[in-house]
């Protein structure tokens, strides 16, 4: 097993973060690789920018490999609308998945089953508990981007005040790690800021807005919210403006799809912390044909992250993090 690191930067308001996503690497088992191959990806949400933006690098990758690769997604983020989806797939025994498991364990069996047959698995974005399952896992450093999230919001915030997280629902790895992130954040280095209890929106903007009113009129010292990804964003956007507090209460958001980044122009989103799943999708195809053909498989790859502001958003090294609604 052989280490190495990748620097994940994030562009702070005012400064550059350099952050160590701690990568590994190891050599992976492959299928027999004979024959034609066949490569499938499961995202999270099918409609979802983020995973548009991966599953489209994907493709253009597999398409440059020479590889055929299907791509499907849950309608919303739900282990009972992924599962079978998972199963249909196994049904097909591909040589190779690429899945956002849209749960941290209840859809193992599933996958360790797939892996048992011969499926190389990668996991993408998302993460399972059980180590075993996956030749490779590729995703930011959430929370590393929790962190900064964090440290964006408290100067936003003067340093004081009431904060809250909004975020999908327990158990997914991804905005799990963001939350301990940016609480660990808060509570070391910024005391005088209250964090509140945590809401959940499962993943529905209608939710997150409804939340983020309650919480207003429950709390109305509230200086900050964390959103943990791209449809809580969304909600609470449309909850703050519902509330005419759009601008008053300061929002640091995972994720950089084009209704954010209006959000970000017009004032009510102030920190964008956006990832690069088009890189995920890339790096993807390329360890799951890694391990197929029996060649050298990085176990895990934290790709960069940056935080997006007014200030830089039309910077050029900016632009590529922007997520796609279409290929
Ligand atoms: O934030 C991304 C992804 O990283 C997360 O796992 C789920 O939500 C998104 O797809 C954005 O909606």
């Amino acid at each position: 097993m052989r280490h190495i690191s990748r620097p994940t930067t994030l562009v702070g308001t005012c400064a550059v973060l350099a952050l160590v996503a701690a990568t590994t690497a190891a050599c992976g088992g492959g299928s027999s690789g004979s024959g034609s191959k066949s490569l499938e990806m499961i995202t999270g949400v099918k409609s979802d920018p983020f995973y548009i933006t991966m599953a489209c690098a994907a493709q253009q990758e597999a398409k440059k490999r020479g590889v055929k690769l299907t791509v499907n997604g849950s309608a919303q983020w739900d282990v009972a609308v992924q599962r079978p989806i998972i199963d249909s797939v196994a049904a097909k025994h591909p040589s190779g998945l690429l899945i956002s498991p849209v749960d941290t364990a209840a859809l193992t069996p599933s996958l360790n089953q797939m892996q048992n047959a011969g499926t190389k698995i990668v996991l993408v974005d998302t993460t399972v508990s059980d180590a075993s399952i996956g030749v490779s896992r590729i995703s930011s450093d959430n929370v590393a981007g929790g962190r900064a999230a964090a440290k964006a919001l408290a100067k936003l915030m003067g340093d004081k005040g009431s904060a809250i997280v909004i975020s999908v629902k327990p158990g997914v790895s991804t905005t799990d790690e963001r939350t301990k992130g940016f609480d660990e954040e808060m509570k070391a280095n910024h005391p005088n800021i209250t964090l509140l209890p945590v809401l959940y929106d499962n993943d529905l903007p209608a939710t997150a807005a409804s939340q983020i009113q309650s919480t207003l009129a429950a709390h109305p010292d509230l200086g900050g919210v964390f959103a943990g990804n791209t449809n809580t964003a969304q909600g609470i956007s449309t909850g703050l403006q519902a509330a005419g507090k759009q601008g008053k209460v300061k929002v640091a958001a995972f994720d950089a799809e084009p209704d954010e980044v209006t959000s970000l122009k017009t004032g009510t989103l102030d920190v964008l912390v956006a990832q690069d799943p088009a890189r995920i999708g890339t790096e993807g195809v390329d360890q799951a044909l890694a391990a197929i053909d029996k060649k050298k498989v990085t176990a895990s790859i934290g790709t960069d992250m940056v935080a997006i502001t007014k200030a830089n958003l039309d910077s050029a090294s900016v632009g590529k993090y922007l997520y796609k609604d279409a290929c």
